[in-house]
């Protein structure tokens, strides 16, 4: 087949390119080796004559962007998260949708334990104080912060991630594991985790350290606010690896400078890469720049899904992660 009779696919955001390199011998491949995010616009105009495309979570794909690209078939994502992907406007343009569960479940896990430990034992707020060469002496209470093993962690989103978390909790660290989500875990499945259900209020006011990550929605815009946080005891700390806007992040800010909560790590955070400045001026809180399924082998496996989805969707064959597998059936 020659290269102009093959489907043409672009390729949103630099990749690996041994991964990028699976794609050529199946499409004509407009690569767009870059990092920084392309406007709806920019978007729009480079998907012209495209069959598909391999984004991350941070292209819209929306009704207006679908209708102007009528060629469409199939949009795969390299990210587990799919809020930037409007997928019953893809189900009605007859456009396979397809994110990345699974690959990244263990690393973010990890990432969020580690973020929620960091949080606890106030890791880098104590580093930065002692680059800033500020430490003379031992002192009884110098950066004292709340244990991790025995307290009770709360999870909100019981998912793939929250379950690796809560394995994390129970087994390695003998915490009681407390979570909400929105429908209960069967009842072998929670005792297997040693994890306990709870509304969402009465695990705000029971948590030590609580770890959101809960797929951001309408329905999870600012899940936890002002209010929210006021449930929390002043000692409890507060880790998001969801997706900016789960949280306040202005509430949030507030509560740590009153000290109305002890600490906050975040991964993610509303309207990033720019953060709300109130985040910048509270010590007690760890930032990071959304890496939490960031180890090189995760990355690449996740980029691997993503060009394998894209591979099947537009050969003919089963997509392993379609988020509308209705499209396919409907395509016969
Ligand atoms: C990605 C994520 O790095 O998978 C997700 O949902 O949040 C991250 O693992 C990011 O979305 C890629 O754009």
């Amino acid at each position: 087949m020659s290269a102009d009779q093959r489907p043409r696919v672009f390729v949103a955001r630099r990749l690996f390119p041994e991964v990028v390199d699976r794609l050529r011998p199946h499409f004509e491949v407009d690569y767009r080796e870059a990092d920084d995010p392309m406007t709806a616009e920019a978007l729009m105009a480079r998907l012209q004559g495209c069959a598909g495309a391999l984004i991350a979570g941070t292209e819209p794909i929306n009704a207006p962007l679908l209708d102007a690209c009528p060629q469409l078939r199939a949009v795969c994502s390299m990210a587990v998260g799919f809020n930037n992907i409007d997928v019953p406007a893809c189900t009605a343009h007859g456009v396979l949708a397809t994110n990345a569960p699974g690959v990244l479940t263990e690393t973010t896990a990890d990432f969020g334990f580690a973020l929620m430990m960091a949080t606890a034992r106030r890791i880098t707020e104590s580093e930065h104080w002692l680059r800033a060469g500020r430490w003379l002496h031992w002192s009884v209470d110098l950066f004292a912060g709340s244990d991790v093993h025995g307290a009770t962690l709360g999870i909100i989103g019981m998912g793939r991630i929250g379950q690796a978390i809560a394995r994390r909790g129970a087994l390695g660290f003998g915490m009681k594991v407390a979570y909400h989500n929105r429908s209960r875990l069967p009842a072998e499945e929670e005792a297997a985790l040693g994890a306990r259900y709870l509304g969402l209020h009465e695990l705000l006011r029971e948590v030590d350290h609580l770890v959101i990550v809960v797929p951001y929605s309408q329905q999870t815009h600012h899940l936890i606010g002002a209010a929210e946080l006021d449930l929390m005891k002043p000692t409890a700390t507060l880790t998001n690896i969801a997706r900016g806007g789960v949280v306040d992040d202005a509430a949030l800010a507030q509560a740590l400078k009153a000290r109305r909560i002890a600490a906050a790590g975040l991964d993610v955070f509303e309207g990033e890469p720019q953060l709300n400045p109130a985040l910048l001026e509270v010590p007690n809180i760890v930032l990071t720049p959304h890496i939490a399924s960031a180890s090189l082998p995760t990355r690449r496996a996740m980029a691997d899904l993503a060009a394998t989805n894209l591979i099947a969707a537009l050969t003919g064959g089963a997509p392993p992660t379609a988020l509308n597998p209705e499209v396919l059936e409907r395509r016969g």
